[in-house]
Order: C-alpha cells, then structure tokens, then sequence
C-alpha cells in the first residue's frame, strides 16, 4: 500500500497493490511466485498488508535500513543500499546477462495478467456496475476511477474498509498520484494528506476518501483546508454507520456508538466548503466533475454520497469476537471515549485484547525510533495498560 503509484498499474505487467486485501493478480503471484524480491521495503508483517507465505520462496530484501533485514521475514539475500542503485545494478545486469532479450515469454506473462485481472473485475463487476441506492462504496470507486484525469489527480483513502475498497481497486498512474498510507491512524487522515498533496502540486486535483465515522473523528479539518485555501475535494461515505466492523464489538450493536447521522453538505458549508449532495449513481460523475470546477476556482467541496454499508470490505477474522471460548480471558480495554482497537494477537496464542489507539501509537511509534508489528504486542505489552471488564467498559 505504501508504494502504490510507485508503478503505473495500467501497465500489463502490474499486478496491483493492496493493503490487507488486494487484487487477484496480486494475491496469486505472491502466493504461486517462487522468488520475492522486495525493493525499498521493511517487508514488516502486519494486518494491513499482504502475508508473503514465504514457504519454499526466495527472498530478496532490499532496505537502506539494517534493522529491517530478517526483522520479520527471514530472507536469503539483503541487499542494504539505496534502492534506486539497486534497481539500476539490476537493469544493468540483466542486460549484461540477456543482450536485449527477455528472460522467460513476456507476452505470455502479460497474457496471463491480463487474464486473471479480467477474471476479477468481472467478479466484482455486480457492485462496480450496480445502480442500487444508496450507492455501494465500490460503485463509488468506479466512477471517481473514470471521472479523474488520472494523471492529474492525487488520491487518498482513510482508515478501514474505505482503504480497503479503494488500494486494490483505484488506478494509480504516475509517481505519487496514490497517497497509500499506513499500517493504520486516525480516521479522518486523508483531509490533511491532501492539504498537504494540494501544498506541493497546487494544479492537481487533490480527492480524499473517507467515512462519516472518519468524518465524526477529524472532519473539521475541512475548516483548515477552507481558510487556507487549499482547494481540495472530500468524497465521504455517508452510510450512517462504522461499517468496518459490521459484526462490531458486541457493545456496538447493543448501545448504537457505531451509528451516527447528518447532514454533511451542511457541516461543510458552515466550515466554508461547498457541499454536494449525491444520492443516486447518474448524480456522482457530474458533482466530481462539478468539484473540479469548483476547487479550479478555490474553494474546497465535500461530496457526501449516500451510500451503503452492505458491501464494505473488512476483513471478518480480523474483529470475530464472538466465540470467547478460544480466546484467554484476557480482554483488557482502554479509554472507552476511543473507539477500540481491535487486535487478535499471534504472537500471545489466542489472546483478544482491545486498546486505544493512543496506545497503540504509541506501542508501535516507541520514543527509540523502533517500529513494533502489530503482532508482537503481547500480553506483556498490553497489560501494562488500564485493565477494565467488559461490563465496565461498556457503561
Ligand atoms: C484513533 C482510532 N480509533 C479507531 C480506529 C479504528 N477504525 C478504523 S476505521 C474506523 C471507522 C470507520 O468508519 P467510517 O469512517 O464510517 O467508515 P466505514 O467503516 O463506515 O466505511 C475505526 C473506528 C483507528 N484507526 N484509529
Ligand atoms: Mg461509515
């Protein structure tokens, strides 16, 4: 996710990106490849990227950072330099060792791709396709897909299942077009992202993505984007709820805190925005291309689409709790007035724990630089933290 747009993914030989969930081509090669060999990467294993399943693979890892090599995968070859260098020693040597000859059937390989990427978008075409209102998220996606000069816009998502709709599914063209941040952080993360994108390359269109439970969170940071003047577009998914966590903590379902409602081309207006209302699939392209002309002019625009949470992408073995028995007793909660962090622990056997994100920042941001993989916070780690029931936590 990090590096999407690093590489054009039109080309015939991309097989995409993702973040905890990616594109068939993508997932297929890393299972079935039998050589890795990852550029510029920590190769950091976490929910919010893909497992290499390393098993009979070689493993090529190149960092500039020593602490990176074997952290978390083991691998046959590191290669600790600059990883421009080391793209060009490659190109160099391969050249070296084929003359201007392809290694392998190229364009049987390209055949291949482009076979496995038609067989997933034909998959998924009944939702990129659907005209059902309120919109589904990937019909969403399509149409931003079609609607951008793809070339001149910079795009990013938010946190949970908005990222993981859009990363395998948004065409990512030149370097920096896609703004793939993570492993995760506050919902809400795109708004300055773009403010940030729209700083650096005022004369592109600079378009975040987002939820209403990431808008409920640091929304308001429109009315920064508004009163400097950074021309940026925010398409938020207005499906009344965390869809994220659809089967939700049991206290989500049981006292409503995932539900919330608005009117959000209002909210934005009162921050200085123009809001656009979208609730039918005919009415989206013409209110992006309506959000271009406005930003062209200087003022920042939100577009809250209805939209449902039906079709929202989380990925369910992330957040099951209902099946206590597998788990120790070991349920330990922080800060309820955050939203939980829900994390099903490797490392500690089938240990569940919950802990706000605060902690979580700052269990993986140690004040010593180092950078903890969500699955090696251990009960150790957790239980340092304040220890509630669930019976408290939910009152
Ligand atoms: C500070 C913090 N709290 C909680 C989370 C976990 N989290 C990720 S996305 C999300 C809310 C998503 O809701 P919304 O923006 O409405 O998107 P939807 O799931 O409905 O598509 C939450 C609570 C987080 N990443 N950071
Ligand atoms: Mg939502």
């Amino acid at each position: 996710m990090p590096g999407k747009s690093a590489m054009d993914e039109r080309h015939p030989l991309c097989l995409g990106a993702g973040s905890g969930l990616t594109t068939m081509a993508a997932g297929k090669h890393l299972s079935e490849c039998d050589l890795i060999m990852a550029l510029g990467s920590s190769l950091t294993r976490t929910f919010y990227g893909q497992p290499i399943r390393s098993n009979n693979k070689v493993l090529i890892q190149n960092t500039d950072n020593p602490h990176d090599i074997n952290k978390d995968e083991s691998v046959d070859i590191g290669l600790l330099v600059d990883t421009k260098l080391t793209i060009r020693a490659l190109i160099d040597e391969t050249n070296d060792q084929t003359g201007d000859k392809c290694i392998g059937n190229i364009e049987k390989t390209k055949l291949e791709i482009a076979e496995i990427k038609k067989a997933w978008l034909e998959e998924w075409s009944p939702l990129l396709t659907s005209d059902e209102e309120p919109l589904n998220t990937y019909r969403v996606i399509r149409e931003i897909v079609q609607t951008l000069d793809l070339e001149n816009s910079i795009v990013t998502h938010d946190a949970g299942a908005p990222r993981d709709s859009i990363v395998p599914f948004y065409t990512a063209t030149r370097p920096h077009s896609y703004v793939g941040w993570g492993k995760t952080t506050h919902p809400g993360f795109g708004i300055p992202l773009m403010i940030g994108a729209k700083m650096a390359s005022p004369d592109k269109f600079c378009l975040n993505l987002m939820g209403d439970g990431a808008f409920g969170m640091s929304g308001t940071d429109l009315e920064t984007a508004s009163r400097s003047r950074f021309a940026i577009t925010t398409v938020l998914l207005n499906n009344g709820n965390i869809a994220t966590y659809p089967d939700g903590f049991p206290v989500f379902r049981k006292y409503g805190v995932g539900k919330m409602q608005g009117d959000y081309t209002k909210i934005a207006g009162g921050m200085g925005a123009v809001g656009i209302t979208v609730k039918k699939t005919s009415e989206l392209a013409p209110a992006l291309e309506e959000a271009k002309r406005i930003n062209a002019e200087g003022q920042i625009v939100l577009i809250d689409v209805h939209s449902s949470s039906l079709w929202s992408r989380a990925r369910l073995p992330f957040y099951r709790l209902k099946d206590r028995s597998q788990t120790t007793s070991n349920c330990v909660a922080a800060s309820w007035d955050n939203v939980m962090f829900c994390q099903r622990s490797k490392a500690s056997s089938d240990l569940i724990c919950f802990i706000s994100c605060s902690h979580l920042a700052r269990l993986m941001n140690p004040p010593n630089g180092g950078n903890h993989r969500p699955d090696t916070l251990c009960a150790t780690n957790i239980v340092n933290f304040l220890q509630v029931d669930d019976s408290t936590a939910s009152s």
